[in-house]
C-alpha cells in the first residue's frame, strides 16, 4: 500500500463521510511545530486559493524570509473573525480523510482543552529538533500525552537538513526518546527524520533522507486508527442542571448534561450518583433535535424522569444495567502542576470532575516525578510547578467518577486554585474512606427510596422554609442543649416547622440494641444521620443537639444526609474538636446566641427575612 503523496498533486478529497481525526502537535519550543504543520497544509493542498503565493508576497514585501510557520497565522487570522480560538485549530485533509491539528500554544491551554473534552485528540506529533536533540518539552510532553491517555504517537525528528542528513544523528535521538517513552508506557507507530523546511518526509518522500524506509508524516497520520467512539462504553452524564415546569400543577423535572459516553433509552432504568437515586427516563430531548428515543456520547440532551427524586447539580447519570462508577472521598491520583506555587499539603483546592465541584486536599504525596526527566523522588511533601506526582487527595464530600483505565472521561479532572486551573489529571484508584460501610447503606437506601408525589420545593414554599439539619454541638458543659431548645422555641413561634432533637432521645430508642462504646460511635452517628434524614424529608428544620461532635462524626453524618442541608454551631468559647463549624456562638445568654443563630440561617437561606 502506498499512501505517499507527490507534493504537487492535485487537490485531493477525503471520501464523503469519512470521520475527521483530531491531532494535537506538541515539542519543545522551536523545534518546528508549525512548520510541520504550514508544510502539510501546503503539500496537500490544503491552503485557501492564493494564499501561499500571498504570504509570500507579503515576505518579500517586508523583506523578511519566508516561513511555512507564517501561513498559520495568516489563517489564524481568517479564522479569529468569527470564533475565538485557544489553541490553533488547523483543519486540512488527505486522501484518506480530514483532520484537526491542534498547534497547543502552552500547556495550561493544552491540558485544559483534553480534560474537559474541548478539544480530544486521538493522536499526536510530537516534534524534535534533530540538532538540538532531546529537549526538556520534549519529554515533558510526551508525559502529558501518556497522562492524558492519547495511545498513538509519532515522533518527528525535524530539521535533518540542520545536521546533513546524517542517519546517526537520528538513531541517537531515537534510541534516547524510546527508552523514555518506554518508561512513561508509550510505543510510537514511527520515528520521522523530516525537514519541515524544505517539506523531506512531510507529504512526500525525500532525496536527502534515501537511508530511510519508512512513512512520511502523512502517510503516520492516515495510518493513525480512530478511536471506538465512547458510545460503547458506558452511560455516564454528569448533571449540568435540573429544570423545573414552570406550569402549574407540572411537576416535572427536566435533568439536562452532557453525555459523556454510552447510551440511554426512553425506559431506561438510571441511577445518580453519588446519591445512588433511582428512576426510569420517560421523555428524552437532545438540544436542537425532535424529541428522540435514544441519545449517545456527544449529546447535549434533557430527560424527564418517572418518578420525581430529588438531585442536583453535580452528580452523574448512570445506567441501572451497566458497570457502576466510584463513589468515594479518597482518590488515588496521577497529576500535573502547573501553578507557580507548589501544590502542597493541608491547603484547600476546588477539585473539578464532570459538573462536581469538590474542596479537595492533598492528603499523601506518594511519589514525585520531574516531568521532563522521570527521575522521582519518594516521598515528598509537595509537588512543585512542571512536575508530576502520584498523590491521594482527600475530598470534603464524596464525588462519582470512574478510573481511567474504565472510563477515561469520567476519570479527568482539574485543579483550581485561586480561580485559575493550576493543574489536572487522572484517577487511578477509588481508595477506602472510613464512611464507605455507612455509604454502601446509604445507596442502597436511595436505591429502594420510596419517592412521595410532594415535591421538596412544595413543602419548602408550604413551610416558608428548607429543610435544615441544625448540629448544636459543644464542650460537655456547654449549654448548647438549652440554646438548641430554644432555637426551637423561637421558630416554632414564628410559624416554622421545627423539631427540637436531643441525642439521648435516639441513645435510648433507635440506638436500644448497640451499646455506647466507641466503636459503636459511627453507627450511633449512622443511625441518627437517618433519623434526621427522615425528618429532612418531611420537610422539617431539625435541631439536634450533641456534646463534642468531631469532624469524624460529621463525614458520617454527610454520608446519609444532603451535605447542603447541614448547618454545624460550636456553642461555647473554645472549639475543643477537630469539627469544621459554620458558626461559633460564645458563651453567654442564650436568648442572645439564639438570635445570632436565627440570622445565621437568615443568611444561609433556610428561613427568609421579613420584607
Ligand atoms: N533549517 C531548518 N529550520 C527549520 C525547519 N523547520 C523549522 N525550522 C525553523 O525553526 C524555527 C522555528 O520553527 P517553528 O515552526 O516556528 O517552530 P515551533 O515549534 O512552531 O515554535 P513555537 O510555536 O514557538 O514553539 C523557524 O525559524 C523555522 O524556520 C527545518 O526543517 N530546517
Ligand atoms: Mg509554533
Amino acid at each position: 500500500m502506498s499512501t505517499s503523496i507527490a507534493p504537487l498533486e492535485p487537490r485531493v478529497a477525503a471520501p464523503p463521510g469519512s470521520q475527521r481525526m483530531n491531532i494535537v502537535i506538541v515539542g519543545h519550543v522551536d523545534h518546528g511545530k508549525s512548520t510541520v504543520i504550514g508544510r502539510l497544509l501546503a503539500d496537500t493542498h490544503s491552503l485557501p486559493d492564493g494564499k501561499l503565493e500571498q504570504v509570500r508576497a507579503d515576505c518579500e514585501l517586508n523583506s523578511k524570509p519566508f516561513e511555512y510557520a507564517f501561513l498559520l497565522d495568516a489563517l489564524k487570522d481568517e479564522q479569529a473573525q468569527g470564533i475565538t480560538i485557544d489553541a490553533a485549530r488547523v483543519f486540512f485533509r488527505s486522501r484518506l480523510r480530514p483532520y484537526l491539528i491542534l498547534d497547543a500554544p502552552g500547556h495550561i491551554e493544552f491540558l485544559k482543552n483534553m480534560i474537559t473534552g474541548a478539544a480530544r485528540a486521538e493522536a499526536a506529533l510530537l516534534v524534535i529538533d534533530a540538532a538540538e536533540g532531546v529537549q526538556e518539552n520534549s519529554r515533558r510532553h510526551g508525559y502529558m500525552v501518556s497522562l492524558l491517555g492519547i495511545h498513538q504517537l509519532a515522533v518527528v525528528v525535524n530539521k535533518m537538513d540542520l545536521v546533513a542528513w546524517d542517519q546517526a544523528v537520528y538513531d541517537r535521538i531515537v534510541a534516547e526518546y524510546s527508552a523514555f517513552l518506554e518508561q512513561v508506557g508509550i510505543r510510537p507507530s514511527c520515528f520521522i527524520p523530516v525537514s519541515g523546511r524544505g517539506g523531506d518526509n512531510i507529504a512526500g518522500r525525500s532525496e536527502n533522507l534515501s537511508w530511510y524506509q519508512g512513512p512520511t508524516v502523512l502517510d503516520a497520520l492516515d495510518a493513525f486508527r480512530s478511536e471506538p467512539a465512547p458510545v460503547e462504553q458506558p452511560f455516564r452524564m454528569p448533571v449540568q442542571d435540573v429544570y423545573k415546569f414552570t406550569k402549574q400543577g407540572d411537576d416535572r423535572r427536566i435533568v439536562a448534561g452532557t453525555i459523556d459516553s454510552g447510551t440511554v433509552r426512553v425506559g431506561d432504568e438510571v441511577i445518580f450518583y453519588p446519591s445512588g437515586k433511582k428512576s426510569r427516563v420517560k421523555s428524552l430531548e437532545a438540544f436542537n433535535r425532535p424529541a428522540q428515543s435514544r441519545a449517545e456520547a456527544g449529546w447535549a440532551v434533557g430527560f424527564t424522569l418517572q418518578e420525581q427524586i430529588y438531585i442536583t447539580r453535580g452528580e452523574v447519570a448512570t445506567l441501572e444495567s451497566e458497570a457502576r462508577p466510584q463513589v468515594t472521598t479518597r482518590l488515588r491520583v496521577s497529576l500535573f502542576w502547573l501553578g507557580r506555587e507548589p501544590m502542597v499539603k493541608r491547603k484547600e483546592y476546588l477539585l473539578k470532575l464532570g459538573t462536581a465541584r469538590v474542596t479537595a486536599r492533598v492528603e499523601e504525596v506518594l511519589r514525585v516525578m520531574d516531568a521532563s526527566s522521570l527521575e522521582s523522588a519518594e516521598q515528598r511533601n509537595a509537588v512543585q510547578r512542571h512536575d508530576v506526582a502520584e498523590c491521594v487527595l482527600k475530598l470534603d464530600r464524596a464525588i462519582a467518577c470512574d478510573l481511567a483505565e474504565d472510563v477515561p472521561s469520567t476519570s479527568r479532572f482539574v485543579i483550581v486554585d485561586d480561580f485559575e486551573i493550576r493543574g489536572g489529571g487522572i484517577v487511578r484508584e477509588a481508595l477506602p474512606d472510613r464512611q464507605t460501610s455507612v455509604r454502601d447503606r446509604v445507596l442502597l437506601r436511595n436505591y429502594k427510596w420510596e419517592p412521595s408525589i410532594i415535591q421538596p420545593e412544595h413543602r419548602a414554599e408550604k413551610y416558608n422554609q428548607k429543610a435544615a439539619l441544625i448540629l448544636v454541638t459543644g464542650e460537655h458543659e456547654s449549654d448548647r442543649k438549652g440554646v438548641a431548645k430554644a432555637l426551637e422555641g423561637k421558630l416554632f413561634e414564628d410559624g416554622k416547622v421545627v423539631y427540637f432533637l436531643g441525642i439521648g432521645s435516639v441513645l435510648y430508642g433507635v440506638d436500644a440494641d448497640i451499646a455506647r462504646k466507641p466503636e459503636n460511635r459511627q453507627e450511633h452517628m449512622r443511625r441518627l444521620a437517618e433519623v434526621a434524614n427522615l425528618m429532612l424529608d418531611a420537610g422539617i428544620i431539625l435541631v439536634v443537639a450533641a456534646a463534642e461532635l468531631t469532624q469524624d462524626d460529621l463525614e458520617v453524618i454527610k454520608t446519609a444526609v444532603q451535605p447542603d442541608w447541614i448547618e454545624t454551631i460550636w456553642a461555647g468559647d473554645s472549639i475543643t474538636t477537630d469539627l469544621v463549624c459554620d458558626l461559633q456562638l460564645p458563651g453567654g445568654a442564650v436568648a442572645e446566641a439564639v438570635d445570632r443563630l436565627k440570622a445565621h440561617l437568615q443568611d444561609k437561606g433556610i428561613i427568609f427575612r421579613p420584607w
